[in-house]
């Protein structure tokens, strides 16, 4: 509505510049029409400005420079334990192993043994040379302390030993060696009156009683007892304390 007089004056504007320049008014008159000649013509105060156009399109993205990549996020918390997987297949059977290293370990624990052996016979040898008596097979050793029969049966026991019980002349000779007093024998007729029996297991076969013996004296007498003055043997009570002879087999 505006528009219109603004481009009005704006048309006379340059018609005027256009016919003044050379001509006069009267000239102009009759090659620019529209001219009104007297008025003078000036230019008009400028329009108010137009009203917004419609809005453009969207513009392409911009190209700005992209930043650093920033530092890695926390550890997360664990997640929950998944189920068991499936069994595998079963594998093939292994080679048989080597056995050259167990025959090696084996060979010296072999010597090691045998040397403990001859370590041990010595050993006893100097035990029989300062404690006891060997005969035969046999090593026989006393405290030489006095004891009830149940007793010595214990001590011996204990020593993983037995009470000695010759079964023959020499064996019967090495413990009257070694005692130095009346000492018991490992055997008795504690289970059957006047049978007597090793404490071991099997009846006697040896035997080296004195004169009269044995006779089963006063309220009974059921073990056996060697005199140290001549080696013979005397049944005797097995609570009274004689000494305790133990035999080891040497
Ligand atoms: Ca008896
Ligand atoms: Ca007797």
């Amino acid at each position: 509505m505006f528009l219109f007089p603004s481009l009005l004056v704006l048309l006379l504007s340059v018609v005027t510049a256009s016919c003044s320049e050379t001509k006069t008014c009267e000239d102009a008159q009759k090659t620019c029409s529209v001219i009104t000649c007297g008025i003078p013509v000036t230019n008009g105060t400028p329009g108010r400005d137009g009203r917004d156009g419609p809005k453009g399109e969207k513009g392409e993205p911009g190209q700005g420079l992209r930043g650093l990549q920033g530092p890695p996020g926390k550890l997360g918390p664990p997640g929950n334990t998944g189920p068991p997987g499936i069994s595998g297949p079963k594998g093939q059977k292994g080679d048989r192993g080597d056995n050259s290293v167990a025959e090696a370990k084996l060979a010296t624990l072999e010597r090691e043994i045998r040397s403990l052996r001859s370590e041990l016979d010595h050993v006893k040898k100097l035990q029989a040379f300062s404690l006891g008596k060997v005969s035969g097979k046999k090593l026989f050793v006393t405290n030489g302390e006095q004891m009830p029969f149940a007793k010595v049966k214990a001590l011996c026991a204990g020593l993983q030993a037995t009470v000695a019980a010759p079964k023959n002349a020499e064996e019967n000779k090495a413990i009257q060696d070694v005692v130095k007093d009346t000492a018991f024998l490992g055997i008795t007729d504690e289970v059957t009156e006047g049978q007597f029996m090793y404490v071991t297991g099997g009846k006697l076969t040896y035997s080296n009683w004195k004169k009269d013996e044995p006779n089963d004296y006063g309220s009974g007498e059921d073990c056996v007892t060697l005199l140290k003055e001549n080696g013979l043997w005397n049944d005797n009570s097995c609570t009274s304390s004689f000494q305790a002879v133990c035999e080891f087999p040497a």
